[in-house]
């Protein structure tokens, strides 16, 4: 059993379901909120406060991981697993993102893609051959292929290519996968705002065949209105068995409105990012500890959370630590945030198994909407 993904709830109303993938180092519920490890870390948070706060898996960067501290470095440790501590799932992006939004001077063919190091300039070339083993040496539980994402907006002729490039490295992926048949592999939609590319890209990666299909290409700075049209179209197109991650997003209502689109998997850096600048995701919205209004409030950052951070401090006193630029400011924060993510995710797969999801998204985004005085 590599991997097993099974729908257990399919809501009547949206395209939501709830579902239970299974791999031999654990299993996940979905749909899952994955915290975002880049450098082998969920900024200032230990793997004790991500299991505590309800992670079931943590998403690394194979491109960032590859430069530094460098592959063999972390094989040599035992796998990315060992290296950090973690002993629950691990899914790990290609790079491919990565590549194209950090790296100097890169030259893309269809043998790979050349670049500079962000970090010192070095060159390095990645073939989806060297990707994939890459995330072997790492250890990953599910890898993704190298990929091409291309910004927004982009004309239709360099969004064809840039899926014409994916289809050819996700089928060069899967081959050199294949060898080895570790861990599970994912295919990557692309077509940036086309409809008809998002449905040739989703056929091919469907005709080479994954376990699990991602969809790339989101929230690269289109409107909203496009980026769930997308969403929905592309995960239309792909097949009802197996799980479907969206990659980078996003906010709360994102997230829940790709649940209802028939997603089932998530990641982002915005909770860590915003808890780092001491803006706090309440069940009211979001709220910015700093914030003069709070110099003598005494209620928890959100009252309805039931985390580490709201169970033992006040609005108070987590703007005096960040007025002091004290560490422990940003971390529980961080930590609250997190913690509120995955307690979404409970929340909504607890409506989808009782059947009232469409009710719970209603009742979430009527609160979260109010701003708070
Ligand atoms: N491809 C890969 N990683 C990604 C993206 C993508 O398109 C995105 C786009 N939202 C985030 N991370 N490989
Ligand atoms: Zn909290």
């Amino acid at each position: 059993m590599p991997m097993n993904f099974s729908v257990i709830h399919t809501d009547k109303e949206t395209q939501a379901r709830a579902g239970i993938l299974q791999m031999e180092r654990g299993s996940l519920e979905t749909p899952v909120f994955m915290p975002v490890g880049t450098q082998a870390t969920v900024k200032s948070l230990s793997p004790r406060e991500l299991e505590e706060a309800g992670a079931q898996i943590m998403l690394n960067n194979a491109y960032h991981l590859y430069l530094r501290p460098g592959t063999e470095i972390i094989r040599e440790a035992g796998g990315l697993h060992k290296f950090m501590n973690w002993p629950k799932l691990i899914l790990t992006d290609s790079g491919g993102y990565q590549v194209f939004s950090l790296s100097l001077l890169r030259k893309i063919k269809d043998e790979g893609v050349e670049f500079q190091s962000h970090l010192d300039g070095s060159r390095h070339f990645l073939t989806p051959e060297s990707v994939i083993g890459i995330q072997n040496d790492l250890g990953s539980d599910i890898m993704m292929p190298l990929d091409e994402c291309v910004h927004y907006p982009a004309s239709f002729d360099l969004a064809q290519k840039a899926v014409d490039r994916t289809t050819l490295w996700a089928g060069r992926s899967k081959k050199e996968w294949a060898k080895t048949q570790r861990g599970v592999l994912f295919g990557i939609v692309q077509g940036s705002t086309y409809p008809e590319l998002r449905k040739k890209s989703a056929e091919e990666l469907k005709s080479i065949g994954f376990q699990g299909y991602a969809i790339g290409g989101i929230s690269v700075g289109e409107p909203q209105d496009l980026m769930y049209n997308m969403i929905s179209f592309a995960a239309r197109e792909l097949p009802a068995e197996a799980p479907r991650y969206v990659m980078g997003v996003g906010l709360p209502e994102d997230i829940l409105e790709a649940v209802s689109l028939g997603a089932d998997m998530f990641d982002c850096v915005v909770p860590t990012r915003y808890g780092r600048n001491g803006s706090a995701f309440t069940s009211c919205g979001k709220i910015t500890v700093r914030n003069g209004a709070y110099s003598r409030d005494r209620t928890p950052l959100d009252p309805r959370c039931d985390c580490y951070c709201c169970r033992n401090f006040t609005r108070s006193y987590l703007r005096h630590l960040f007025n002091t630029g004290e560490i422990l400011g940003l971390r529980l924060v961080s930590y609250h945030n997190v913690y509120f993510f995955l307690d979404l995710m409970k929340k909504v797969r607890a409506s989808l198994h009782e059947g009232r999801f469409a009710s719970f998204k209603r009742e979430f985004l009527s609160r979260y909407r109010q701003k708070e005085g």
